[in-house]
């Protein structure tokens, strides 16, 4: 039999444990269907070596609960996978969340019924289940990206990839592993790796920058001064800060302004020194003008490519590992002895630049004829970002159209948050929103807000429906594609722009126009009886 909820909601991850608390709050019925045993989405399957994150943990947390941030106690500066996975149990249990959540439960398809306006939902399971909304509370680096290398299949050994990282720990003790990629998974896997392989390989396309992240458990006083302001904290983080956090040297630092080549190399060395100390993702906050000018940003990447030779005694090692593409249009990566590791006489650096991996073998790699054996493969080959969730997913809207169809030519969305021909589907922290370039974790709260409100206004003037425009979405990824080109971003091969799965537009993706134009278009669109949305009156079907 068929269960009716007023709301399905697609994924644990932080923004499915949002959305229940939320629109439980407003009184919907809810399932929330979750793939994993658990909750904590990203940090539930990114059991790998070394995952942690890197915005620090008193700013990478939820700010819609203050019993929470008063209540929870981080033990690090920045948290690893298992204190994250414990810290979102922990507010999935405070909030009796799990009641409205089942795991263990992929969702295979989602319809919508022009008939009856609601979304048929298919589980893993064989059931069915209708709602008249659906949230995608998905994740925007949940579908992971499988490289297509010959003769995978074929290898004898373990393979394993680090968005799908086994629960019991991986042991490599003595064993020949080899690594492919150098993105900030396997930067935080590989020195982890390194301590236990007889022999590490890694194969490296492209080199990342990477900055010493300076991890170490969390200063007690800093905690709880932290907390006694947290009001204030999380004001600057979400109004007056550049990404979403704010901590530079424990203290909340405004973002910087003017152009870096208008200081002094002395000012800028000062300032770009500061953050290094710092450690982490503190140089996205210098100079605005890194984003938009190859000089301007080049003053950074020069810099960083210097500490990269400090860090690296081989000198030819030094050179593979060090970019010569502008800084930042790539994830910058905040590491715990990454360079250091190729220091050591069983780590090989092994560049796939010019010449692709030709083939994985029974026994290893095979690059430029010779095989590099190994007795275990790990693939920290990345995502299919922003859209592969949903893409993969069997997502069909009134007239039949799947999601994967729709966004063929790039992701067509409305705010990021809703598209044309898919009534009542809500897209949360994926393509078309500003969440790659500031805290997720706030964008998906405000996100959800908005959603919260909009039902309720559907509620309330009797629609039934809400869907966007085409002509909505041409403004939306008018503006995306406004925003992308103003910055430095489309110069560089990244996720970001869909560089990294072959054939997948740019178009769409991400939003680089800031946090505050983004909160301006949604709050507009939702005062202005949300203009770039049809909506649907029909006879009143009440909430159930
Ligand atoms: P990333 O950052 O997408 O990194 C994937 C890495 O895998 C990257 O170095 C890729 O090289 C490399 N790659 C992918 N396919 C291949 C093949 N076929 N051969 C060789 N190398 C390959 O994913 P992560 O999981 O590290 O990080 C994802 C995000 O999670 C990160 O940005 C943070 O926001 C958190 P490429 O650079 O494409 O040349």
């Amino acid at each position: 039999m068929e269960k009716r909820y007023d709301a399905i909601i697609v994924g644990a991850g932080m923004a499915g444990i949002y959305a229940v608390y939320h629109l439980r709050r407003l009184g919907l019925s809810l399932r929330c269907f979750e793939a994993g045993s658990s909750v904590g989405g990203t940090w539930y399957w990114n059991r790998y070596p070394g995952a942690r994150v890197d915005i620090e943990s008193m700013e990478y947390s939820f700010a819609f609960s203050d019993e929470i941030q008063q209540e929870w106690n981080w033990s690090e500066r920045y948290a690893g996978q298992a204190e994250l996975s414990r810290y979102f149990e922990f507010v999935t249990d405070r909030f009796d969340l799990r009641r409205d959540m089942q795991f263990n439960t992929r969702v295979e398809g989602a319809h919508y019924d022009a008939e009856s306006n609601d979304w048929l939902v298919m589980t893993s399971d064989g059931a069915r289940h209708r709602a008249r909304y659906c949230l995608m509370t998905t994740g925007l680096l949940s579908a992971p990206n499988k490289p297509d290398i010959k003769g995978l299949a074929n290898f004898k050994g373990a393979v394993y990839h680090t968005g799908l990282w086994p629960k019991e720990p991986v042991d490599f003790f003595g064993q020949r592993v080899g690594v492919i990629g150098t993105g900030s998974s396997a930067v935080q896997a590989i020195p982890l790796i390194a301590e236990q392989a007889r022999e590490l390989t890694v194969f490296q396309r492209t080199p990342a920058y990477a900055v010493p992240l300076r991890n170490h458990p969390m200063p007690e006083e800093y905690q709880l001064r932290v907390k006694a302001e947290y009001a204030e904290w999380r004001r600057k983080e979400r109004y007056e800060s550049f990404g979403g956090w704010v901590a530079v040297d424990y203290q909340p630092v405004e973002p910087v302004t003017g152009s870096a080549l208008a200081v002094s190399p002395a000012e800028r060395m000062a300032l770009y020194e500061q953050r290094w100390r710092n450690g982490g993702l503190a140089f996205y906050n210098v100079y605005p003008d890194v984003y938009t000018d190859l000089a301007a940003n080049n003053t950074l990447a020069e810099f960083i490519r210097g500490k990269i030779r400090e860090r690296v005694k081989d000198p030819a090692k030094a050179a593979l590992l060090t970019p010569d593409y502008p800084i930042l249009m790539k994830r910058l990566i905040a590491d715990t002895n990454y360079y250091e590791t190729y220091n050591k006489d069983h780590v090989q650096l092994v560049d796939v630049s010019k010449h692709p991996i030709e083939c994985i073998t029974e026994t290893g790699v095979r690059v430029k004829g010779a095989v590099h054996e190994c007795d275990s493969l790990v693939l920290a080959t990345g995502y299919d970002a922003m859209t592969g969730a949903l893409t993969r997913m069997d997502i069909r809207g009134k007239n039949g159209e799947t999601i994967a169809d729709h966004w063929a030519q790039g992701a067509r969305t409305h705010l990021g948050l809703l598209c044309a021909g898919f009534p009542n589907l809500f897209i949360i922290d994926a393509a078309g929103s500003p969440s790659v370039v500031f805290q997720p974790v706030f964008v998906m709260e405000e996100q959800i807000n908005w959603v919260g409100e909009c039902i309720q206004n559907l509620e309330a003037s009797g629609h039934a429906t809400i869907e966007a425009t085409r002509a909505a979405e041409d403004a939306w990824s008018a503006e995306c594609e406004r925003a992308l080109h103003a910055t430095l971003f489309p110069t560089v091969n990244s996720w970001y722009v869909g560089a990294n799965i072959e054939g997948k537009s740019h178009a769409g993706l991400i939003y680089l126009g800031g946090m505050p134009e983004y909160r301006r278009w949604c709050a507009e669109e939702a005062a202005g009886g949300y203009p770039g949305c049809v909506l649907g009156k029909r006879e009143a079907i009440a909430l159930s």
